[in-house]
């Protein structure tokens, strides 16, 4: 009741998205040799909050998703896995909004304020230390700034045991929300099942494609936002990295890498000595601004739906004559695209539509089946799940975007786009 009141308020800020670019701006703009001192200044950046966005980020995204699911049509909402899904939210929405921050003194505040302006509240013990000016971030993400606007982590900062004590907790909490959200995708999907089960449908199935790809795409938002504040937090500090993201992400390498493992499931599988194979064609060693592990997850669905293709349209005895996958990668001045082309025989144009959705899919018993029986785990190689929207929702959320074309008795042409200048905003209304 207090609760939802709360939800209410909070879901009133319009929720606010951050580029990729943003992302790492603040640390890139500083040319600081001193690796000690670039340590600093990037968790400084990292906890200057912006002035005009004081409102908390995380929260209001929160507090969006729960409302959302509320509002929901009570065919699906009512559904249990939906409403263990919104409690979890809740739940998440709660405990962020009761840590509440130390108590400063004006002393205190104001040590902190001249600590960011001159380089004489600094302690001697770290060299060289010419303080550049250390703008406020504007428009950086406000969760992340939590809730103060001091330059807690320098040294002298830092060790102020009840901003430690906040600043710890703060990330530990943010790291138990992503935890207890891991089963979120595969929870919504049995929700799906069970409105399915039971519809007495006044909900039309666009309406429900329409929500999760919100859904889902505020979701890889908020991991997003939780991955790069507890990586900036806890380091380590890689060359390159600034948090999750890489500012010299090699696509070549993620595809062979994600080759490998699409090839390695694709054998477990289907018992094969030698699963198809795929040529790669890449100029040179392209590197970009990205985040690796989104990378690695859409070329490696892609991939497996490729492979399937292709050992299901020629079956398990003809290994040796399995026609290859191509993977051709290309880079303008826009975009970075993938494509990745299989002789798998295709789909009819109009099963193309339906590869995207969450309501039509056969696999999702089998694909959903390894969460709830680990013990008899089998390699999820079975499409289409929702692997397949959910990498184009990666996609997207950095500006890019994933197509097929497809021709039917012959094969299927993917392109993966990627957005080289990744300005792109966060999209959070689809
Ligand atoms: C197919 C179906 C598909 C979906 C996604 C990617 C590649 C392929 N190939 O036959």
């Amino acid at each position: 009741p207090q609760l939802y009141d709360k939800i209410k308020h909070f879901a009133r800020f319009p929720q606010t998205g951050v580029s990729l670019k943003q992302m790492v701006m603040f640390v890139k703009q500083q040319k600081v040799r001193n690796p000690r001192q670039r340590h600093f200044l990037r968790r400084a950046n990292f906890y200057t909050v912006s002035k005009t966005q004081k409102k908390k980020e995380l929260p209001i995204r929160l507090a969006h998703r729960v409302k959302e699911l509320d509002e929901l049509p009570r065919s699906l909402g009512d559904m249990p896995s939906i409403i263990k899904v919104k409690n979890w939210y809740a739940q998440s929405f709660q405990e962020l909004i009761e840590l509440s921050p130390p108590e400063l003194s004006t002393e205190m505040k104001s040590s902190f304020r001249n600590a960011t302006k001159s380089s004489h509240a600094f302690p001697q013990s770290i060299p060289n230390l010419a303080i550049p000016q250390v703008k406020p971030v504007t428009n950086y993400h406000p969760s992340v700034a939590i809730g103060h606007r001091y330059y807690n982590n320098f040294e002298n900062i830092e060790c102020t045991p009840p901003i430690l004590a906040y600043t710890d907790s703060f990330v530990k909490t943010i790291e138990g929300v992503k935890r207890r959200h891991d089963p979120v995708v595969t929870t919504m999907a049995q929700g799906i099942m069970e409105y399915k089960q039971h519809r007495k449908s006044n909900m039309i199935d666009a309406d429900v494609q329409q929500f999760l790809d919100r859904f889902y795409m505020s979701r890889i938002g908020i991991r997003m936002l939780i991955g790069q504040h507890s990586a900036l937090y806890r380091g380590p500090f890689m060359r390159n990295y600034v948090g999750v993201i890489c500012t010299r992400t090699n696509i070549k390498e993620i595809a062979q890498d994600a080759i490998a493992n699409a090839r390695f499931i694709c054998e477990d599988h289907y018992g094969l000595f030698r699963a198809p194979e795929v040529q790669m064609f890449c100029p040179g060693d392209i590197e970009f601004m990205y985040v690796p592990s989104h990378l690695n997850h859409m070329v490696f669905e892609l991939l497996k739906n490729s492979l399937r293709a292709v050992v299901e349209r020629f079956g398990p005895d003809y290994e040796d004559e399995y026609p290859p996958i191509k993977l051709v990668i290309a880079h303008g001045k826009e975009d970075i695209t993938i494509k990745i082309s299989d002789e798998g025989g295709g789909l009819p144009r109009s099963g193309i539509p339906v590869v995207w959705t969450y309501m039509y899919t056969t696999a999702q018993a089998q694909e959903l089946e390894p969460e709830f029986n680990k013990s008899e785990f089998k390699a999820p190689m079975a499409g289409f799940g929702y692997g397949l929207p959910i990498s184009r929702l990666y996609a997207r959320y950095f500006g890019g975007d994933l197509k097929l074309i497809s021709m039917e008795g012959y094969g299927t042409d993917a392109y993966l786009h990627l957005n080289r200048l990744s300005n792109s905003d966060e999209p959070l209304i689809m």
